[in-house]
């Protein structure tokens, strides 16, 4: 048997090559047939074993470069991968939405930590367009709406659609953003174009002008992220990081409770011009935009500047854990003495239950109910839907009905901004309503309750009530170039039209409205979306 030397000597290593190499020849010219196929055979699988070793470790430090680097989209969707419980070809799938090679992004930065970056559950569905008379009814409503702001307000924040002009708030766009996921969720393909050409080419938000932190956040942030979520075209992503960026400053205070306002283009913050203090509401409801924008970025700033002030809100003392409408960003404490306006309920001639307010620190009680409250039945019925007892449902169900007697006891079947409650007794009556109160903005706070109702209990009543309101809508506030807020519900003859047209029409009103009217439960579907303050959907995640 033929041994190998180990020759450490240069000149004879060529001798031994050659005489190792014919003896091996020899050796395998005296192998069999099928003794050479086994030894072939045997050569191709470990040959084929080494390479897929070696190229899944090669595959391996890839990931790992990806996760050090600013993100691209395609280093994203295969980081995401990584979190993501669903298969890898669904996931790309995604990232083409309907025939569109999606946006590579533009100054997207995503922080270092990517295994922070979450998928949210599957929730890209398409959105095909209304299948009930009712739902087309309301597309058409919307339409409306739109070729009047297009026409004489586009790029402006509201349309004044009785003198044919516009009015600007902040300057952005407003009812082009803020109405863009509901344009998509109806279907309106040649609305959707317009609504992102102009926020691709138009939204900039290096503007010198002071902003409110809380209608900025639900509106635009909120809007921005909902289409993003909806589409996964990253570029309404980079605008929402940009517009995030530049709102942040508000949390700088001793507190971390924000200020109120910030000018997008310096950045500085500060309290509301009358006043020291932000709206406590305001402060508490801007939790799932920068939350979401974390969630998807990776970026944890975010979500670290709102859960602190969630925190502290948590941790100050209350009475029967109420809290007033005022807080100092500096002091972080409550304004002393101020209105608790969601506080106290009591029972009128007919029994209906209502939401009063607490004054003077919670001393006084008023029979006083903002439409701005009858969002309430809708969000106690969320949360049983989400393990809260199930008794809230009752209370839910009875809110309801009161509200809609803030409708239906109109001649127009508009609510009032404001309407107060017999408490005393003394005539028949169980609401009224004053004249400076009698206004209806266009609000979209009860629709919003029977929508979430009629998801949780299948009621159709709850549609049909809705179907009323559009009525009114309908009857008393559309004009020749959209819908008008206006100034008197109580006298159909009169309704004193008072020329604006609020985004949240769009936004929230008619999408509720449309939602309302589905024969799809699932059209939005709450275990798979949470809505925020704005009517905008974000994906729910697991954690
Ligand atoms: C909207 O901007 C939002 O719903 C906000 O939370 C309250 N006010 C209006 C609608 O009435």
């Amino acid at each position: 048997m033929d041994h190998v030397a180990l020759d450490v000597s240069g000149n004879t290593e060529n001798i031994h090559d050659k005489r190792r190499s014919k003896s091996l020849k020899r050796h395998w010219n005296q192998l069999s047939k099928c003794q050479r196929s086994c030894i072939y055979t045997v050569v191709v699988v470990l040959s084929l074993t080494i390479f897929y070793l070696v190229s899944t470790e090669s595959e391996k430090s890839q990931l790992a470069n990806l996760e050090d680097s600013t993100v691209d989209s395609k280093k994203e969707v295969l980081n995401n991968i990584k979190n993501d419980p669903r298969d890898v070809d669904t996931v790309f799938n995604e990232v083409e939405h309907d025939g569109q090679v999606l946006e590579e992004p533009s100054g997207v930065e995503v922080e270092n930590n990517r295994n922070q970056v979450l998928l949210p559950p599957k929730v890209l569905r398409k959105f095909t367009g209304p299948t009930t008379p009712r739902q087309e009814a309301v597309v058409k409503a919307f339409k409306h709406a739109w070729k009047g702001y297009k026409q004489f307000a586009w790029g402006h924040d509201h349309l004044k659609p009785i003198t044919e002009g516009y009015s600007d708030w902040f300057g952005l766009g407003l009812t082009i953003v803020d109405s863009i996921d509901t344009i998509y969720i109806m279907g309106l393909t040649k609305e959707y174009a317009e609504a992102r050409e102009w926020i691709e080419k138009h939204l900039h938000f290096d503007v010198n002008r002071d902003v409110n932190l809380f209608e900025v956040t639900i509106r635009v942030l909120g809007g921005l992220l909902s289409i993003y979520h909806l589409t996964q075209d990253r570029m309404f992503l980079t605008k929402a990081v940009d517009l995030a960026d530049r709102l942040l400053p508000c949390f700088d205070s001793e507190s971390g409770v924000p200020y109120s306002d910030v000018n997008l283009f310096t950045r500085k913050a500060h309290a509301p011009k009358w006043s020291p203090d932000s709206s406590t509401s305001e402060v508490t409801t801007i939790q799932l935009e920068f939350r979401d924008l974390s969630r998807i970025t990776g970026n944890s700033k975010y979500e670290n500047a709102v859960s602190k002030v969630s925190l502290h809100i948590h941790n100050l003392e209350k009475k029967d854990g109420l809290v007033p409408i005022f807080i100092n960003a500096n002091t972080g404490q409550f304004r002393s003495y101020s209105t608790v306006t969601l506080g106290a309920r009591g029972d009128i001639p007919n029994g209906f239950l209502f939401i009063g307010e607490l004054l003077v620190g919670g001393k006084d009680f008023k029979p006083k109910m903002d439409h701005l409250t009858c969002y309430l039945p809708g969000t106690l019925a969320l949360g049983v839907h989400n393990g809260l007892p199930d008794n809230h449902l009752k209370l839910a169900e009875e809110l309801l009905i009161t509200c809609y007697q803030t409708y239906a006891q109109q001649p127009t079947f508009l609510a009032p901004e404001i309407t107060y409650f017999n408490i005393q007794g003394e005539n028949s009556n169980d609401i009224y309503v004053k004249t400076n109160d009698a206004h209806n903005l266009l609000r979209p706070e009860y629709l919003e309750s029977l929508w979430y109702m009629y998801q949780f209990t299948s009621n159709k009543t709850y549609q049909d009530w809705g179907w009323q309101i559009f009525q009114g809508f309908e009857n008393y506030t559309k004009v020749k170039n959209g819908y008008t807020s206006i100034g008197n519900v109580r006298n159909p003859l009169n309704v004193r039209p008072k020329d604006m047209m609020e985004s949240f029409f769009l936004s929230e009103t008619l999408k509720y409205l449309y939602l309302l009217f589905s024969d799809d439960p699932k059209l939005l579907d709450l275990d798979k979306y949470v809505v925020n303050s704005e009517a905008h959907p974000l994906p729910i995640y697991s954690s």
